[in-house]
C-alpha cells in the first residue's frame, strides 16, 4: 500500500511538472528511499506529505534586463523557488549558469530541503538562479548583472524569509555584489540576508572551503567505520570550482594523492599528484582554463573530453561539478577499475542507474545530501554570528563543521539500518532528512 500510494503521488508530480527531467529524478530518488517509512507510519499517508513536500510553497521567475560593455540591453531569466520552511527560512543557494531552468532550480531546491535538515540546523528550503552566463563577461558586467537580478530578488528574500548564498558561478564576488544592491534597496544592514559574504561585512571564516572540507570530512568518516582512511589512498576529482579545489586540498591535507581534475571543458591527469596552487591560480585568479596546467607541468596530461575523467583508475571519486556527470557506463568503469569509495560533493552527480552500479557492486557511496552539506551547515552558523553580531575563528567554524559531518554520517546510517537498508546511505540521508521535515509540517497543521 504504501508503494503504492508513492507511486502514486509521483505520476501527479510528474504530471504536474511536465518535461522536467532532472526534477523528476530528483523526487524519484527520495520517494524510493521512503516506502519503508510510510509502511511503518501511515500518518505521512494520511497527511498526504508527500504531495505537499514536491510541491514548492512558492516559485518566483523574473526578467533580468542589464547592459553590456557594448551598451546593447541584455535578458536574462531569474528564478527562486521557496520550496519548504517548515524547520527555517528558505535557504539555498543561487547558481548562474546557461542551462539553468526551472526544472534545474526545482530539483536543487528539493534536495535542499532534506540536506538542510539534515544538518540539524533551523534552516528550510530554497534554490533559485539564473541561466546567466559568467563566461567571458567583465567585471563591469557581472556587477550589473547581480544588481538587476537583486532589484526583483531583494522583495521576496530576508534574514528571517529566505537567505540565498552560492552555487555553480556565483561566488563572494556576485555575493558582495548583490549585498550591496540589497542595503541599498532596503536602507539598513540587514547581514543575515546572504550567506557567503566577504569576510569585512558579515561573511564567516570557513565558509569558503566548507563544502569541500565537509566533503574530504564526510569521506574520511566513512571509511574510518569501514577499517581504512584517505591515507595513500588515489583520488580523482572532477571540477576545479570551488567544491572541487577545497575537497583537493583537505583529501591531500589527509594524506590521500590527487591525481586528475576537470573543468567543463576537459581534464588533467597528473600520476605524481595534481599541484593544487596552480589550479587555484589558473581557475581561482585568472578565471583561466585547465588547459593551461600542462604548459607548467609538462608531465601531466589534458584529455579534451571531461567524462573520460572517471576512466581513470582511483581508489576513491568525487565528483565535484554538476549534476549527472556519472553515468551508467562511468559507473561501471570505475568499478572495473575497483573503485572502493564515492562521494559526492556536487549535487545529484550520479545518475540513478550509476547509484544502483555503485551500491549492487559494494562500493561505500556517499550520497550528495549528506556528503555536500556542509557547505549550507557553514552558511547557517555564518546566520547565527550575524545575528549575534559575533565572529567565530577559523579553528571553531572549521571543528563544528567536522562535528556536524560526523553527526550526518551516524543519522545517516542510524536510518538505514532503523528502515532495513543497513549501510546504505543514499536511504538513511533521505529518510533521516525526511522524517524532521515531514514532523514539523504535521505539527504546523495543514501547511
Ligand atoms: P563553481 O562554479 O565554483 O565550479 C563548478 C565547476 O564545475 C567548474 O570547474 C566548472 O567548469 C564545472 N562545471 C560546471 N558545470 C559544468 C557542466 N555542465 N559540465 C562540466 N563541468 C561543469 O561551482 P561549485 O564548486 O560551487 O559547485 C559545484 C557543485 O557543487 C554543484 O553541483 C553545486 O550545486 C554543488 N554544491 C556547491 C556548494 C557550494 O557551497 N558552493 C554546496 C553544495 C553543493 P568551468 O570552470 O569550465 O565552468
Ligand atoms: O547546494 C548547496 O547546498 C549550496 N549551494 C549551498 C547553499 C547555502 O545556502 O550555503
Amino acid at each position: 500500500m504504501a508503494e503504492q500510494h508513492i507511486e502514486d503521488v509521483y505520476q501527479k508530480v510528474t504530471h504536474r511538472n511536465p518535461g522536467e527531467t532532472e526534477f523528476h529524478q530528483a523526487v524519484r530518488e527520495i520517494f524510493d528511499s521512503l516506502v519503508p517509512v510510510f509502511a511503518a507510519h501511515p500518518i505521512y499517508m494520511h497527511e498526504n506529505i508527500l504531495e505537499r513536500m514536491a510541491e514548492p510553497e512558492r516559485m518566483v521567475s523574473f526578467r533580468v534586463p542589464w547592459v553590456d560593455d557594448q551598451g546593447h540591453v541584455q535578458v536574462n531569466r531569474g528564478f527562486r523557488v521557496q520550496f519548504n520552511s517548515a524547520a527555517g527560512p528558505y535557504k539555498g543557494g543561487l547558481r548562474f549558469h546557461p542551462t539553468v531552468n526551472a526544472s534545474i532550480i526545482k530539483f536543487l531546491g528539493f534536495e535542499q530541503i532534506f540536506k538542510n535538515s539534515l544538518t540539524g540546523q533551523p534552516i528550510g528550503g530554497g534554490k533559485g538562479g539564473s541561466d546567466f552566463d559568467p563566461k567571458g563577461k567583465s567585471n563591469g558586467e557581472i556587477m550589473r548583472f547581480c544588481q538587476s537580478f537583486m532589484n526583483e530578488l531583494a522583495r521576496h528574500i530576508g534574514p528571517n524569509a529566505d537567505v540565498p548564498a552560492g552555487d555553480i558561478g556565483v561566488g563572494s564576488r556576485e555575493i558582495g555584489y548583490m549585498f550591496g544592491q540589497y542595503k541599498k534597496i532596503r536602507g539598513g544592514f540587514e547581514a543575515g540576508v546572504l550567506t557567503g559574504k566577504g569576510l569585512e561585512f558579515g561573511g564567516s571564516l570557513g565558509r569558503t572551503e566548507a563544502t569541500g572540507y565537509g566533503t574530504v570530512y564526510f569521506m574520511e568518516e566513512m571509511l574510518k567505520e569501514n577499517g581504512t582512511s584517505l591515507q595513500g589512498q588515489t583520488v580523482v576529482v572532477s571540477g576545479s570550482g570551488n567544491v572541487s579545489i577545497y575537497a583537493m586540498q583537505k583529501a591531500e591535507e589527509l594524506g590521500a594523492q590527487v591525481v586528475a581534475c576537470s573543468d567543463s571543458s576537459g581534464y588533467i591527469y597528473d600520476r605524481t599528484g595534481i599541484h593544487i596552487p596552480t589550479v587555484r591560480e589558473i581557475k581561482e585568479e585568472q578565471s583561466g582554463r585547465l588547459s593551461e596546467y600542462v604548459a607548467r607541468h609538462p608531465d601531466a596530461e589534458y584529455n579534451k573530453n571531461g567524462s573520460d575523467i572517471w576512466c581513470i583508475p582511483c581508489d576513491i571519486a568525487l565528483p565535484c561539478a554538476t549534476q549527472n556527470e556519472i553515468d551508467e557506463t562511468s559507473a561501471k568503469v570505475l568499478v572495473a577499475n575497483e573503485v572502493k569509495a564515492v562521494g559526492e560533493g556536487a549535487n545529484m552527480p550520479s545518475s540513478l542507474k550509476a547509484i544502483h552500479t555503485f551500491q549492487s557492486n559494494g562500493v561505500l557511496f556517499g550520497p550528495a545530501k549528506a556528503v555536500n552539506a556542509g557547505g549550507v551547515a557553514v552558511s547557517a552558523l555564518e546566520m547565527a554570528q550575524n545575528s549575534s553580531r559575533l565572529s567565530w575563528s577559523f579553528e571553531e567554524v572549521d571543528h563544528k563543521l567536522q562535528q556536524i559531518m560526523k553527526t550526518i554520517y551516524e543519522n545517516s546510517i542510524r536510518a538505514a539500518e532503523t528502515y532495513g537498508r543497513p549501510g546504505d546511505l543514499a536511504a538513511g540521508a533521505n529518510i533521516a532528512g525526511f522524517l524532521k521535515v515531514a514532523d514539523a509540517m504535521i505539527d504546523q497543521g495543514v501547511i
